[in-house]
């Protein structure tokens, strides 16, 4: 058996691999994501077959596939839910004695990769067959996968859909659920009114300095100048201070640089009687173990320092987990999600904000200071996800392709955040 390994930037493009090297009847035997895009194992049609007998004949029967699946219909209703596990299969005595270890371990290697497949190619029949069966839900799904919205998510709220909704009614179902699950600031007196300690954190270059001087610039709009103070921990990269600095200026506020945590314990002392102080954080990327004292030093300065990530609405889904995971520490206030005037869509980005439950506070959509800031609406944003032109034909999904794109969801479908996702 000639097991081969394909990779691509896309499963578009690994899947295409797979034809020309092995033909259309290749079988898949699994696909993940790698570091550098798609990886995908297949075997030739005719391997398969040969595989078949006698030993896969009489294993994967009709009533196998039955025992393996209590979903398992030939071709109808509901072999959504491919989540049994497929039991080991027992190699017959007589052949466990008179192979080795390490021939043992090329069997069973070999049998989880048929278990593997046949888990896949389950998967895929049901959502094959669900395609067929009811195609609004795919046209939903398909839209959910376009807008930039995990498969696991997608596949969550497709399976909850009510049944029988045309696509229309789907969509409108399908961006009320997003929508109420969307936490924002009711209005921005939650911070302008309200006032308070509040330092702007995230990975590097995603607009942290730009977005508190937008901040600031709004500060002083409703209470002038004198309430409001800014510090930078930004002091030694050669232009940091000056950045912020400048922008202090024009607004003829006064821009405090610290250096460590016993500075910004003084700074904040200092600055206890100003209404509001903002804190503008060097970036560091979420890999980097400074992330943590960062953290430490923003919780660490005695006054309640509220933490709001900035979030760049460009990077990927996996990306912006990764960095809400890496700045959560003991509890974000917020987010702010900057740069949506550059993403192809938005849909990741709503899908870590929803899955995270980090409440969106704003959202920046260019350079312009202070113009390019806005309170989130969740509707405007729900509406604008799916609205966004997308012309980036070697990203989106074909009807043969979403199968194999659900069938790679079992694992991430046991994640808790999914089932904290609110329906009703
Ligand atoms: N298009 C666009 N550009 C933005 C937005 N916000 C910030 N920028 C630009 O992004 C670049 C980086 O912005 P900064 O505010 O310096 O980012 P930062 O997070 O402070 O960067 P570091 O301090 O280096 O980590 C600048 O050119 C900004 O003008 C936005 O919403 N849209
Ligand atoms: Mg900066």
């Amino acid at each position: 058996m000639n097991v081969r390994k394909f990779t691509a930037s896309t499963s578009r493009g690994a899947w295409s691999l797979v034809r020309e090297a092995l033909g259309p009847d290749a079988v898949i035997l699994s696909n993940r994501a790698v570091a550098d895009g798609v990886e995908i194992l297949a075997l030739a049609g005719e391997d398969m077959a040969s595989l078949a007998e006698p030993f896969v004949e009489k294993t994967i029967s009709e009533t196998t596939l039955a025992s393996l699946s209590p979903n398992y219909k030939p071709a109808q209703s509901e072999p959504l839910a491919i989540s049994a596990p497929v039991p080991a299969v027992a190699l017959p005595q007589s052949a466990l004695g008179e192979i080795n270890a390490a021939e043992l371990h090329d069997v069973m290697k070999e049998i989880r990769s048929m278990r593997g497949m046949l888990e896949m190619q389950l998967a895929e029949l049901a959502w094959t067959d669900q395609h067929k069966r009811e195609p609004a839900k795919s046209s939903v799904l398909r839209e959910m996968l376009a807008a930039g919205f995990s498969a696991s998510l997608s596949r969550y709220l497709i399976e909850r859909m009510p049944a029988g909704a045309s696509k229309d009614s789907g969509m409108e179902w399908i961006k009320t659920i997003l929508t109420r699950n969307l936490a924002t600031i009711d209005n921005e007196n939650e911070i302008l009114e309200k006032g308070g300690v509040y330092a702007l954190v995230g990975p590097t270059g995603v607009g942290k300095t730009t977005t508190t001087a937008k901040l600031a610039a709004r500060c002083v709009m409703r209470h002038g100048p004198g309430k409001l103070a800014l510090i930078t921990t930004d002091g030694y990269r050669i232009g940091g201070y000056e950045q912020l600095r400048i922008y202090g200026k024009i607004l003829g506020v006064m821009v405090h640089s610290v250096k460590d945590e016993a500075d910004l314990r003084i700074a904040l002392d200092e600055l206890k009687g100003k209404h509001t102080v903002l804190i503008d954080t060097v970036g560091v990327s979420q890999r980097d173990q400074m992330v943590a004292e960062q953290i430490a030093m923003l919780t660490g300065a005695g006054s309640q320092v509220k933490r709001l990530l900035c979030l760049n609405a460009t990077s990927t889904g996996e990306t912006l987990n990764e960095v809400v995971r890496s700045y959560m520490g003991n509890g974000l206030a917020g987010c702010i999600l900057t740069k949506l005037d550059e993403a192809a869509t938005i849909g990741s980005a709503l899908d870590v904000v929803i899955r995270q439950k980090l409440n969106l506070y704003y959202v920046a959509n260019g350079q312009r200071v202070p113009e390019d800031l806005h309170v989130a609406n969740q509707q405007y944003l729900v509406d604008r996800a799916f609205k966004l032109k997308r012309e980036t034909a070697p990203f989106q999904f074909n009807d043969a392709e979403i199968p194999l794109v659900m069938a790679n969801t079992a694992r991430a479908m046991n994640d808790k955040s999914l089932r904290e996702v609110i329906l009703g």
